[in-house]
This record gives C-alpha cells, sequence and structure tokens, in this order.
C-alpha cells in the first residue's frame, strides 16, 4: 500500500509557497526560519515539525561541500572505471536476484527494469552501507537559507517537515550533504510524493527497507518520464568517418538514419530498426566508447545532471542487464585539469558561455567545442584535446 499519492500531490500543490517566498535567501536567519514557519504552519506542519525547525541550524560542512564539488573532473572511462566495481557487480547481481519479486513487482507497476534501479542503488550508497552522515534538516536548511541555488532547496523543507511531523522520519535524520535521504539519496519532496511502502509494514523506510527502496524509487522514475519497454542505452560501433556533426544526445535520430552512416551494433551486426529515435553519444571523442541513448536516457539526467554520472549510471545498468563492459576503443588525448580549463578560458575569449571556468568539460563547454570543431574543419564530436587548443 502506497502513500496516497494523489492527496499528497494536491496537498503539496496547496502548499507551494508563493514564488516571492520562494525566492528569499540569506539575511537574518532567524528572520528566515520565521519566514519559513509561517509556510510550514500554512501548510499543516504541527508541532513536532515546527519543534524540529525550531532547533535547525546552519551547517557550515555543508556550505563547505556544496563549493567544493569537483569530482566530474575526469573522463567517462576514469569515473566509470571507478565507480563500476567487482564489489557493485557482485553485490547488484546478488540484490536483483535476493529481491528478485520486488523488482518483479516494480517493473510491472512501473514499467523501470530492476538493473536500473539497483544501479542507482549501488551507486548512490553501495546499497545503503553509506548514507551519508549529515543532520538532513540542517542541510537542507542550510542550502536553501544559502543564496547559491535555494530555488532547488527551498522546496524540500515543508515536505522534509512534512516527513518529521508525521513521525516518517526522526528529527535528527542523516544523510547526504545536499539533503538526499536513504539508500537511493531521495530528497524529501520524492520521499513524501513518491514514498512506497514496499514491505507493507505500514511505514515509507527508505533508509532500512530495500523493498521500500526499490518500489520508491522506480515510482520516482516513472514519475520522471520513463517509458515502459524502451531501452535507455546501446552501445554500438561507429565507422571512422561519418557527419560527426550529427552526434549528440539531443539529436535523435532513427536508427535506420545511424545505420546509414555506418554505426552498427558493438559486434559488427547491422543495428536493428526498433522504431524508437536515439542520438549518438561519444564521452571520449569519434574514436573512444559510441553509445546510442534513447529517449529513457534523458531521465537519468533529471536524477543528476552530471553526463559522466548519468552515462556511468545507464553503463552500470547495462552491465547489471547482462551486457559486457563498454569498449575503450582508442581515444585521443583530452584535457584535465588546468589545460581544461586554459581551453575554457580561450572558449570565453572568444565568446563563448561555457558555464564558468572549472575545468569540468559540460554541455556548454561541449557544445563550444563542437563549434570551435566546425569552424576549424575537424571532427565535430565535442572532445577537446590538446591539437584544439594548440589551434585556438
Ligand atoms: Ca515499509
Amino acid at each position: 500500500m502506497g502513500l496516497p499519492t494523489g492527496t499528497l500531490a494536491a496537498f503539496l500543490m496547496l502548499m507551494s509557497p508563493a514564488p516571492v517566498l520562494a525566492q528569499e535567501c540569506g539575511g537574518d536567519f532567524a528572520a528566515w526560519r520565521d519566514g519559513v514557519k509561517a509556510e510550514a504552519i500554512a501548510a499543516g506542519v504541527g508541532e513536532t515539525g515546527l519543534a524540529a525547525l525550531s532547533r535547525a541550524s546552519i551547517d557550515q560542512k555543508v556550505l563547505d561541500r556544496d563549493r567544493a564539488q569537483g569530482v566530474f573532473n575526469q573522463t567517462f572511462a576514469e569515473f566509470s572505471g571507478r565507480m563500476i566495481n567487482d564489489y557493485r557487480l557482485k553485490n547488484g547481481a546478488a540484490n536483483l536476484k535476493k529481491y528478485a519479486d520486488v523488482f518483479a513487482r516494480a517493473e510491472q507497476e512501473f514499467g523501470v527494469p530492476g538493473p536500473v534501479i539497483a544501479a542507482f542503488w549501488a551507486l548512490e550508497t553501495d546499497f545503503g552501507a553509506v548514507q551519508g552522515d549529515f543532520n538532513t534538516l540542517n542541510a537542507v536548511t542550510t542550502l536553501a537559507h544559502d543564496c547559491r541555488r535555494p530555488e532547488l532547496f527551498r522546496p524540500q523543507l515543508v515536505p522534509l517537515l512534512t516527513l518529521i511531523d508525521r513521525g516518517i522520519l526522526p528529527a535528527d535524520t542523516k544523510g547526504a550533504w545536499a539533503g538526499e535521504i536513504g539508500q537511493t539519496q531521495i530528497l524529501p519532496s520524492d520521499y513524501l510524493l513518491r514514498g512506497i511502502d514496499g514491505d507493507g509494514d505500514g511505514v515509507v523506510d527508505l533508509r532500512g527497507s530495500a523493498p521500500d527502496v526499490i518500489m520508491t524509487t522506480a515510482n520516482k522514475i516513472q514519475h520522471r518520464g520513463w517509458k515502459r519497454g524502451e531501452p535507455w542505452m546501446q552501445e554500438v560501433s561507429v565507422p571512422e568517418a561519418m557527419p560527426w556533426d550529427q552526434t549528440g544526445r539531443t539529436n535523435k535520430l532513427p536508427l535506420s538514419k545511424w545505420a546509414e552512416w555506418g554505426v552498427t551494433n558493438r559486434d559488427g551486426s547491422p543495428l536493428a530498426d526498433n522504431g524508437l529515435q536515439a542520438g549518438l553519444v561519444l564521452p571520449m571523442g569519434h574514436k573512444g566508447p559510441a553509445f546510442l541513448t534513447y529517449d529513457n536516457y534523458d531521465i537519468y539526467l533529471q536524477w543528476n545532471q552530471s553526463f559522466i554520472y548519468t552515462l556511468t549510471a545507464a553503463h552500470l545498468a547495462a552491465r547489471l542487464a547482462g551486457d559486457p563492459q563498454f569498449e575503450r576503443r582508442n581515444p585521443e588525448e583530452g584535457l584535465v585539469g588546468e589545460s581544461m580549463k586554459l581551453l575554457q578560458q580561450k572558449l570565453v575569449d572568444r565568446g563563448y558561455d561555457v558555464g564558468g571556468i572549472d575545468g569540468i568539460l559540460g554541455t556548454n563547454t561541449r557544445e563550444a567545442v563542437r563549434q570551435e570543431q566546425a569552424r576549424l574543419g575537424l571532427p565535430v564530436d565535442g572532445w577537446p584535446t590538446p591539437a584544439l587548443l594548440a589551434n585556438l
């Protein structure tokens, strides 16, 4: 029996703060917290939730972590090689077997295959082993009060207070520094809206109950737009030459089009037309690994905006579904650290918005690289090399 989603959805719509209030951030903490309190009371949060709020405080360690992100300053091969390890593959397979009936129920109800859920479960917390040591209420409070991204965190506060008020979570719940809770690191609003009591004990326990975690995670993914019965990603082989400027996640084309240009299944056999459209993603350029990404892959980017993280999560899901490790092929040397920052500076000097000079090959940097590759007559694959840098 799940939480009554419809009722809660209506409830959450009622308690959505007015836009002006939602943008409030910074300033005197006590005054700011009074604003949250008024919002919580209007949403029906009772004494237990309000008492928790009265003890909430700013956690400087959360701000430090928020300012110090940099784990995606790695190539796909490096990051996925570190994240997809034997422990996760072995335990992923074991958990798919151990909870086979729950995964089957999750796929039946929400259309999300077990390996997709198990891959997030592995990457986020090693199947619940590492859920985070930050006080969740303080973390969410801190990031909602901070002015860097209040629009992301302010909407999490009242749902979290509601969960505490109802006794679903204790006031001292611990989780990730950015407010995610439980074995698949779900935010309070998803906990409240998508939470499902998978083991039927009457409580949604996303920290301690694997069936609750599996069903809730499937529910969350389905609500983000997952399409039942469709693939998410497929490794392919690419030819030596093709219209590289057609590659990229967002340029979705029928598989017949990719086949026409010489793209094949990984083993060289012809692509079967499955009636779907996919983009061709080359995370390390046209000489590196290659994947067709379908609409369902886009759902991964709602989970995490990092291209490298999402490719890794999607590939781990494919591994858990039986695929072999991707072929690294022979990618051209890329740019890392200072040389990536130098490239970004040169792109900024040329008038591009690369989304900050952070040494990370994100969407904006890739797009600027593609435009410069086109101008210079190089293969337009979004993979910056020392040769490109020397040409700018
Ligand atoms: Ca339960």
